[in-house]
């Protein structure tokens, strides 16, 4: 399938998480592709337009999820942290919070639901690993096991409530790879929208989970999943290997970070063995 520009517009969307980072990104490449894209966050996001609807939420408040999720076809699903916090706010945004997303969108019928997973549901693995969407999760953070968490509810939701599902696991989102973990893991926006639109619009996704990662030559993962749905990355990290390396220059050594795939997650609270840990 085509998702490219000028596919159908006549979809209701939702965008939670509309005021971060990937989110205030996502909002302006988004703009105009859908017949409403209504955004969400606990606060408003900086620059709204006149013609942008915002309507603020707290995810861990099902009324005010459901409010949001009322009349809507399908749902972007960035809210929440999207970082290593305290269990307590994980437990809030990330579970609690992504529960009362699905369960509002059963409730309201809507029909799709991208959620934005992230490569720390599988940090814990080395980086000499290669591996797809099938191999068992590993999470190198609560915050990993947060998205962990949401692409089981997402299969629950599509298996036994028939929304369609996609789960991306976001690599790192940006113009360029800040670093050369990022050269293995970098997604670009442009891409990040494709995806998105496929979650959205492939007329077969019933569940998938796949990687969010541009065309980067020194992948860890097997996208193989997001190629059958149609996926052809355009961004490829090996032509900003320049920028990463001078931002790897600027960073602390951290060999356990280095050894798997979810770098600085990993090495962050790390009180093991680096030799028998990990996948
Ligand atoms: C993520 O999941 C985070 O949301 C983002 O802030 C980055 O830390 C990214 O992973 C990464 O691994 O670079």
């Amino acid at each position: 399938m085509s998702a490219g520009k000028g596919a159908p517009k006549a979809k209701r969307v939702l965008l939670t998480g509309a005021a971060g980072g990937v989110g205030t990104v996502l909002r302006k490449l988004l703009q105009g592709v859908y017949a409403e894209l209504r955004l969400s966050d606990v606060v408003e996001p900086k620059g709204l337009g006149k013609d942008e609807k915002f309507v603020p939420a707290d995810l861990a408040d099902m009324a005010a999820v459901e409010k949001i999720v009322k009349g809507i076809d399908g749902i972007i699903h960035l809210g929440g942290v999207s970082i290593e916090k305290p269990w307590e706010m994980v437990h809030q945004a990330n579970i609690v919070g992504c529960y009362n997303l699905f369960e509002a969108a059963r409730k309201h019928r809507v029909k799709r639901v991208v959620f934005a997973s992230s490569n720390h549901a599988i940090g814990f693995y080395r980086r000499r690993r290669r591996i797809g969407t099938d191999a068992p999760v590993r999470p190198d953070s609560r915050y990993g096991v947060s998205k962990a968490f949401g692409e089981a509810l997402g299969a629950l939701y599509a298996d036994k409530y028939g929304l369609r599902v996609l789960c991306i696991r976001i690599g790192n989102f940006g113009d360029k790879p800040a670093d050369l973990r990022r050269m293995s893991i970098w997604i670009s926006p442009d891409d990040l929208v494709q995806l998105i639109r496929i979650g959205l619009e492939h007329p077969a996704l019933t569940y998938e989970i796949v990687y969010g990662a541009s065309d980067n030559a020194r992948s860890w993962w097997d996208n193989a999943a997001a190629f059958r749905l149609g996926y052809k990355p355009a961004g490829r990290s090996e032509d900003h290997l320049a920028h990463a390396l001078a931002g790897q220059a600027k960073l602390p050594r951290d060999p356990i970070g280095d050894t798997f795939q979810g770098g600085p997650f990993c090495s962050d609270e790390f009180d093991g063995d680096p030799e028998t840990r990990g996948g």
